[in-house]
């Protein structure tokens, strides 16, 4: 038993100079401390970001009633609590919001406390965060659940026998809501397929991008000029370009495409669905149906070394997802990001109706740590893969890249390698990767 003492949370800034939420969890001399991210491409279905919309501090961007809530809510009912018991303390932080997309108390308040407890609850058992993310993950109740239809792909074990270091999938042309609209695509990333192990994988992305930033200035584009998540943001004439670019620079990195490194989209379709079609605003705006998506995507499998596709439809376009899944479900893995929203019930559905083989995995869409691990459970037992992401909006802290271990996910979405508040996660990932056999 770990009585919390004190509780206290702050405004501060995030990498895109707007407000956000920092918690402090502490039992006696122990303390946790966590801060809370956010999107700019958010899914209509994500937990709840409160903001003082109606104050001009920030224009309106403050996060001060979220603050408030933690201040003069969350602290009261949670001062005294067990915090060794983070299960407990997340049903009581829900069960305290009681609205189905935490929009009373507000996600980044609820969020910001479940992960400062975890922190806490760490450094009260003296071991790592992501040994900790361990033990909670393992100590998951089993899912209690209407049986599964069968799995898509043979499910690996639903407790990763121990802490396992993830893949980069690392971010290279920004595009969309992150770059300007440059081009449609959100996100032209590399994964160190081939990588024997993460440092080297790591070094493997890094001269990736040196290369790219190389290749794009010598052909008159803006070769430092980044996005929100640190991507190069040059205005190509068109998306297919920005997947040629990185195919060129992994192999002016000496690497071979499709081996060494593969290719992975996010398309974020969502933030370019008009409500009729998809909307192509570099090819002149035309209209893509999801059929007509859905070839355009085969067409670059076939052509280029494309392993992972996220969000290729829009959030809500069930049907095209389910025969996007059907074409394309054995070839590349499909991660649902804004179709998901790291939601159970979302997950379950999309799980039922043989849709997406991958999820993405984004605490804040969600606003708890024990649901987000309820997720990961959840889709491991479809055997669907577990992509933990940060958000195009990211502090200096680092908690992702424990979780990521710990819950084994199986890659790591972090953006670019530069930026610290990026670099934040990937250091520690080689921390840690000093400490697993
Ligand atoms: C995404 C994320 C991270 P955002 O769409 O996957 O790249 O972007 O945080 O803006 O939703
Ligand atoms: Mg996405």
């Amino acid at each position: 038993m770990i009585r919390l003492t004190r509780l206290f949370a702050r405004e501060l800034l995030d990498s895109r100079g707007r407000p956000t939420v920092e918690v402090e969890a502490s039992a006696g001399e122990l303390t946790g401390r966590a801060i809370v991210p956010s999107g700019a491409s958010t899914g209509k279905w994500e937990a709840c970001e409160l903001r003082d919309r109606d104050s001009a501090r920030y224009d309106g961007l403050g996060v001060r009633q979220a603050v408030a809530h933690v201040n003069d809510i969350l602290r009261p009912l949670l001062l005294e609590t067990d915090v060794s018991d983070q299960a407990a303390v997340d049903q009581r932080l829900v069960a305290a919001d009681g609205t189905p997309q935490k929009t009373r108390l507000g996600g980044n308040a609820l969020l910001g406390v479940s992960l400062a407890v975890a922190h806490l609850g760490a450094a009260a058992r003296g071991v790592p965060l992501f040994q900790h993310f361990h033990t909670l993950y393992s100590s998951l109740p089993p899912l209690a659940d209407r049986p599964l239809p069968a799995p898509l792909a043979p499910p690996g074990p639903l407790v990763p026998p121990g802490p396992r270091m993830p893949l980069p999938m690392t971010n290279m042309i920004s595009g969309g809501l992150h770059a300007g609209g440059n081009i449609d695509f959100q996100d032209v990333l590399a994964i160190p397929v081939g990588a024997p192990d993460y440092p080297t994988g790591l070094e493997w992305i890094v001269r990736i991008y040196n290369r790219l930033g190389r290749l794009l200035a010598a052909d008159g584009y803006e070769g430092r000029l980044v996005g929100d998540e640190g991507g190069f943001g040059p205005r190509l004439p068109g998306n297919r370009e920005a997947v040629e670019y990185v195919v060129k620079a992994i192999e002016k990195a000496g690497l071979r495409p499709g081996a060494d490194a593969t290719i992975a989209l996010d398309v974020a379709a969502t933030h370019f669905w008009d409500g009729n079609g998809y909307r192509l605003a570099s090819e002149r705006g035309t209209c893509l149906s999801s059929d007509q998506m859905i070839d355009r995507l085969e067409e670059w499998i076939d052509r280029y070394p494309i392993t992972s596709i996220e969000d290729g439809l829009a959030e809500d376009d069930w049907e095209g997802w389910e025969r996007l899944t059907r074409r394309l479900g054995h070839r590349v893995r499909l991660v649902g990001d804004d179709l998901f929203t790291t939601n159970v019930e979302r997950l379950r559905t999309g799980i039922q109706r043989g849709v997406a083989n991958s999820v993405l995995i984004k605490i804040n869409q969600i606003g708890t740590i024990t649901e987000t691990l309820r997720a990961m459970q959840l889709a491991r037992s479809a055997g669907y893969t577990c992509v933990v992401s940060a958000r195009s909006g990211e502090t200096e802290d680092a908690t992702i890249a424990d979780l990521a271990v710990g819950a084994a996910g199986d890659l790591i979405k972090i953006g670019s390698i530069v930026r610290s508040e990026r670099l934040a996660k990937y250091n520690q990932l080689l921390r840690i990767a000093e400490l697993l056999p």
